[in-house]
C-alpha cells in the first residue's frame, strides 16, 4: 500500500463530513468515455463545446438530438463499476457525507448512493424548452425530434450547457457541503469547468483536506493535499480496504 492512500485512508477515518466530487472519469470504467476524450466517430470532428450548447441545439437540434441519442443508449447498457460502489459505501461509514457528480449518467444512483447531487443534470430526462420542466415524450413519428407529450412544444436534454446555470437546489446544496466539509475528494475531472472546479477550491479556503483520485495531472493538482495517481474504480475500493 502506498504512503499516499495510506493518508488518505486515515483522514478519512477521522472525518466529521466528506464532500465528493465526481466527474467523467469515474465512469471511464463503465465504458463511458471522458468529456475530453477525442469524440469518437461520427462526433470526432466536433468539440463537446461546440455540441453542448444551446446555440448549438437551436441552430441545428436534429444533429445535437443525434448525439445525445447516441449517449443515451450507452448510458443505458453501461453499468455502475466498483468506483461507483465504494463511493455507496464509503456514505455509511462517515458521519456525514455529500456526493455532488458532474456526470449525467445515473450510475451513482444505480449503485446505491443516497441524494446524489446532479450539478449538471441527466441525459435520461427530457426537460420542454416551452414549459421549462421534466416532461414526458408524446408518441414519436419516425425521424421527428421528441416532442413534449403535454404541449407538443420542442424537448430538450435535461442537462446543462455551457452558458447555462447550474440548477439552483444542487448549486445551493453542493455550494454548503463545499463550504462545510472538513474532507474533499475530487475524483475523475479535469477540474476545468466551472463552477463546478470551485467547489474544491472553496473547500481549500475553509480548511478542508483535499484528495484527488486521477490518473493525470489537473489544475487541482498542486492544491490538493494527497493525489492518488490511477483510475478511480481501482484506488476506491482499496481507499475504503486500507480504512479498516
Ligand atoms: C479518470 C479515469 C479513471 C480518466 N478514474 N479518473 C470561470 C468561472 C465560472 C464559469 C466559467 C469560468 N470560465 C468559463 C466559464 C464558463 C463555463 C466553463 O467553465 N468553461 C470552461 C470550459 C472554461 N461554465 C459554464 O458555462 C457553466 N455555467 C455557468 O458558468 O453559468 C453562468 C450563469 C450563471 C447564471 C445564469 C446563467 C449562466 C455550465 C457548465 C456546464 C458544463 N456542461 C457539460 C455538459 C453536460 C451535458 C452533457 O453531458 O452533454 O458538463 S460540459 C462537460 O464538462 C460536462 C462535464 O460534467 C464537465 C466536466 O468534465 P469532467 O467531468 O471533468 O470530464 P473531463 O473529460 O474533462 O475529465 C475527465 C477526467 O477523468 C480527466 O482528468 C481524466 O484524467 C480522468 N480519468 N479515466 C479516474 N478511470
Amino acid at each position: 500500500m502506498t504512503t499516499d492512500l495510506r493518508s488518505a485512508a486515515s483522514v478519512l477515518r477521522s472525518a466529521r463530513h466528506v464532500c465528493v466530487l465526481t466527474g467523467a472519469g469515474i465512469s471511464a470504467e463503465s465504458g463511458i468515455p471522458t468529456f475530453r476524450d477525442a469524440l469518437t466517430g461520427l462526433w470526432s470532428r466536433f468539440k463537446p463545446e461546440e455540441l453542448a450548447t444551446l446555440e448549438a441545439f437551436e441552430r441545428n437540434p436534429q444533429f445535437v438530438w443525434e448525439w445525445y441519442e447516441s449517449r443515451r443508449a450507452k448510458v443505458l447498457q453501461t453499468q455502475p463499476n466498483p468506483g461507483h460502489y465504494a463511493l455507496a459505501e464509503l456514505a455509511g461509514r462517515v458521519p456525514e457525507f455529500t456526493l455532488v457528480t458532474q456526470n449525467v449518467d445515473g450510475l451513482h444512483q444505480r449503485a446505491g448512493s443516497p441524494g446524489v447531487l446532479e450539478y449538471h443534470g441527466n441525459i435520461l430526462r427530457d426537460r420542454c424548452m416551452v414549459e421549462q420542466v421534466v416532461a414526458g415524450r408524446a408518441p414519436e413519428a419516425a425521424g421527428r425530434l421528441p416532442r413534449c407529450a403535454g404541449c407538443g412544444g420542442l424537448l430538450r436534454p435535461d442537462v446543462v450547457w455551457f452558458g447555462e446555470a447550474i440548477p439552483a437546489e444542487p448549486m445551493r446544496a453542493a455550494d454548503r457541503a463545499a463550504n462545510d466539509c472538513d474532507v474533499f475528494l475530487s475524483i475523475g475531472t479535469s477540474s476545468l469547468v466551472y463552477p463546478a472546479a470551485g467547489l474544491a477550491e472553496t473547500a481549500l479556503r475553509h480548511g478542508a483536506t483535499v484528495i484527488e483520485v486521477n490518473p493525470n495531472a489537473t489544475d487541482l493538482s498542486p492544491l490538493a493535499d494527497v493525489t492518488l495517481r490511477g483510475p478511480a474504480g481501482v484506488l476506491l475500493p482499496q481507499l475504503l480496504e486500507a480504512m479498516l
